[in-house]
């Protein structure tokens, strides 16, 4: 038999997934909406990753586009139909609707069952390059998460390009058994599927240029739970502090890796706007756009003042839009996102007609350091806050304890408390992180600015989701208390969240 092409593998899954998976006695009947009403359904996808199909699901519209695209000022009227086989909630990640339409299991809604649907209509007013994920469970790391373009329709004239991106960090093995070995200290090594790293000279990826320690006192060291096959210390070794600890199969860019990555055909000279999201699990990235400088535009959707560069931190969950001016020669340019402290990469590929692609390695040429906050520190919001002295202040510490337990405030979530806030607050939080790793955290329904950095004051990005670097990093975040209801705030790296590094701050009014 013919081996079938990408593109029908995936038509082929998505036909028998609407005709067999939805019988239609259990769509409600509903009358044909108003114009611009859509119907997204979380569904089971096959996808082919390093010549292997793999079982992920995702967020599609019937036409087959993944997520949408929409105008501001429109409403965000929404059917989600649920045919993922389990109960499922997905969140609208960037947009601030009324709290009982945000999607968060536990806080926000009830978990729509297997062949459910729920609806969803709030008006959207600001344009940004947002994204839809689950927020039940480890479903996030089955890819179960889209973009959410809101278009500006100031911009609608501009000669520009655009190009969407969704990043992804791909493994093979069931999430929930990553999560049962990162809990148990990972001593679990008959049920690992990969290797574990040789003893000696099987570290060289993660090494980090400068790093104090030789290789022969790494390869030496007894990396306890932390490096067991399954789980691997990433990076940099300055103290205690450490990278992924999930050892992923594959990067992804829009499903793909570079064996065969997604080729945008671009006009030499022309204008692009990359709006790219970091959509991983819990792998923080470098964008990296080779031999081109782009000019950051906006972070988390929101505007900032332009930085130059060709290479930008990128934490999970945020996003970034960068305009790039194409040379005029008629060539191929990639767009790369590479693991911090590795050299694991993923891309798309911008091609003039003609141009050869050529043949694009899956590592980068040198390991990528830690990300951190040197890009945050340089950032401007183009649309700050209002001056205003906070009328609430409080100071969260990110705690870790054993078995993979990490901690707001020394609870875990379902320990927790509500942080407080009421209507008219201008309220000032500050993230002290007494751990090990980074964390990206995010904030629901509100848009917060970055105002210091381990005490140093600077009027920042706004965003929805910062990075706070490991051992004793400190971010400060500025919002104003307007979207009364209850919220989630958490760190987005996936398995930090299911180990409980998550609240949620209720209004009191
Ligand atoms: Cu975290």
């Amino acid at each position: 038999m013919k081996t079938l092409s990408r593109r029908r593998f995936l038509t082929a899954s998505a036909a028998t997934l609407s005709v067999a998976a939805v019988p239609s006695l259990l769509l409600p009947a509903r009358p044909a909406r108003a114009d611009g009403h859509k119907v997204i359904a979380a569904g089971k996808r096959v996808i082919e990753v390093k010549g292997k199909a793999a079982n992920v699901f995702g967020l599609t519209q019937a036409d087959g586009s993944s997520g949408l695209v929409m105008n501001a000022g429109e409403n965000f009227r929404v059917t989600l139909k649920n045919l993922i086989g389990e109960p499922t909630v997905i969140h609208w990640h960037g947009l601030t609707p009324p709290w009982q339409q945000d999607g968060v299991a536990g806080i926000s809604q009830e978990p729509i069952p297997d062949g459910g649907s729920h609806d969803y209509d709030f008006p959207v007013a600001r344009a940004g390059t947002f994204w839809m994920h689950s927020h039940f469970g480890l479903q996030e790391q089955l890819m179960l998460a889209a973009p959410l373009i809101v278009r500006d329709p100031a911009e609608a004239g501009q000669d520009m390009q655009e190009v969407v991106v969704l990043f992804h960090d791909f493994t093979f093995r069931d999430p929930r058994e990553i999560l049962a070995e990162l809990q148990t200290g990972g001593h679990d090594m008959g049920a690992m599927a990969p290797a574990p790293a040789p003893a000696t000279g099987g570290h060289e990826g993660h090494n980090m240029p400068g790093m104090a320690m030789d290789g022969g006192q790494m390869s030496g060291m007894d990396h306890g739970s932390m490096n067991m096959g399954g789980m691997q210390m990433g990076g940099q070794m300055d103290g205690m502090s450490h990278l992924q600890d999930v050892q992923y199969d594959a990067l992804l860019a829009n499903d793909r890796t570079l064996d065969d990555p997604e080729v945008f055909p671009v006009e030499p000279g022309g204008r692009v706007r990359l709006r790219l999201i970091n959509g991983a699990a819990s792998t923080n990235m470098w964008l990296d756009l080779g031999k081109l400088t782009g000019r950051l535009i906006a972070v988390d959707g929101m505007p900032v003042e332009p930085v130059e560069g060709s290479r930008f931190e990128f934490a999970v969950a945020q996003r970034l839009d960068i305009v790039l001016e194409l040379p005029k020669e008629a060539s191929a340019w990639p767009v790369f996102a590479v693991q911090e402290g590795g050299r694991m990469r993923t891309g798309v590929v911008l091609a003039a007609k003609g141009a050869s692609v050529g043949k694009l390695a899956d590592m980068a040429d040198e390991d990528f350091p830690a990300v951190g906050i040197e890009l945050e520190q340089r950032l401007r919001a183009a649309k700050p806050l209002a001056e205003k002295a906070a009328t609430r202040q409080h100071t969260m510490m990110l705690g870790e304890g054993p078995n993979y337990v990490w901690t707001l405030d020394g609870a875990m979530h379902g320990q927790d408390k509500p942080l407080a806030v009421k209507s008219g607050d201008r309220f000032e939080l500050t993230f002290m992180n007494h751990t090990t790793m980074s964390h990206p955290m995010h904030l629901h329904g509100h848009l917060f600015q970055v105002v210091a950095v381990n005490g140093k004051r600077f009027a920042g990005a706004m965003r929805d989701t910062v990075l706070v670097p490991a051992n004793m990093g400190m971010v400060t975040i500025a919002f104003d208390a307007d979207n009364a209801g209850k919220w989630a705030l958490h760190c987005h790296h996936l398995y930090h969240m299911a180990g409980g590094m998550m609240t949620s701050m209720a209004y009191d009014d």
